[in-house]
């Protein structure tokens, strides 16, 4: 199967807007068969159509896939659903649209999908983020209304990460756990703030693996490590509320990071419900977070 290059628009104006835009893309990410590819930057828009809601926040995204129109619509109406997109009015409020814009040089007209996307032309809240990731700038750099002032970018905002997923070799092994939208494709858009709580706990790099059973971490040696676990728990929420975060992209499974889902404690890789340590004290402060998995 060849790849074909799509491009996406995004959109949330309902809770917190990055939360629903970076864990679409994530989601995205992880559909078999498509690669994200280029994000732009983000943007707050005035609200087109049904006016009486709060703005928007937009960006574009360049994929590539193998899957056909109808497989990719399909995938991303689930990964709408999962971030619970409440459909009540049409073009109202919404945590999360993701409309595709264009697949290739391919023209369509189904009931269920128009492409290229019939409004997208007169809408610069799609136009404007589209320009940063298309490959070829002239034609839609000819279409954008540049007198209108309702797309506007946004500053930087500063997001928690876990280090390992932006290269640094903190994990237990001593690895890095190299994730490329991260490391590459967000890279400009953010400020990082680090956290690596098990190394800031004081444990050192490698280290023997550990696992949360109940309230306690307990490592593959049998030690008992929750104090350091809970340390860095401590450091990672006072440099979350230091850094006004409010969105937090951490490493999956881990028993400091995991988010619902986590090693048993037994180590034979048995997965079971679960936070790790500090997601659970983040969790307190309501600071939303996503799961990141390491690149295959
Ligand atoms: N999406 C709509 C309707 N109106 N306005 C802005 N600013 N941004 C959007 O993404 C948007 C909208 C329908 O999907
Ligand atoms: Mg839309
Ligand atoms: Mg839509």
């Amino acid at each position: 199967m060849k790849w074909t290059r799509v491009y996406l628009s995004m959109g949330s104006n309902i809770g917190n807007k990055y939360y629903y835009l970076l864990g679409g893309i994530f989601a995205i990410s992880q559909i078999k068969k498509t690669v994200v590819t280029a994000i732009s930057r983000f943007y707050s828009t005035d609200p087109v159509g049904y006016l009486e809601q709060d703005d928007f926040l937009n960006c574009a995204v360049e994929i590539k896939t193998q899957l056909l129109p109808f497989e990719l619509l399909r995938e991303l109406q689930r990964i709408e659903l999962v971030l619970k997109r409440e459909r009540k009015l049409k073009w109202g409020p919404r945590t999360l649209d993701i409309d595709i814009i264009s697949y290739g040089n391919l023209r369509l007209n189904n009931e269920d999908l128009i492409i290229p996307h019939p409004r997208y032309k007169e809408r610069n809240f799609v136009l404007i983020p589209l320009l940063d990731v298309v490959r070829d700038k002239t034609y839609i750099r000819s279409i954008i209304d540049y007198s209108d002032r309702s797309v506007r970018l946004e500053k930087k905002i500063s997001l928690l990460i876990s280090s390992c997923l932006r290269g640094r070799k903190t994990s237990y092994k001593g690895t890095a756990s190299y994730n490329y939208i991260v490391t590459k494709l967000l890279k400009d858009r953010f400020e990082f703030i680090e956290i690596c709580p098990e190394v800031d706990g004081g444990l050192s790099i490698p280290r023997p693996s550990a696992e949360r059973k109940d309230d306690k971490v307990i490592n593959i040696e049998g030690v008992d490590v929750t104090d350091e676990f809970q340390i860095g728990a401590t450091k990672a929420l006072e440099k979350a509320l230091e850094n006004n975060i409010k969105l937090a992209l951490l490493k999956e499974k881990s028993p400091s990071c995991g988010i619902d889902t986590i090693y048993d404690g037994t180590f034979t890789k048995n997965i079971v419900p679960g936070n790790g340590m500090t997601v659970d004290r983040l969790l307190l402060e309501g600071i939303d977070m996503i799961e990141v998995n390491k690149d295959e």
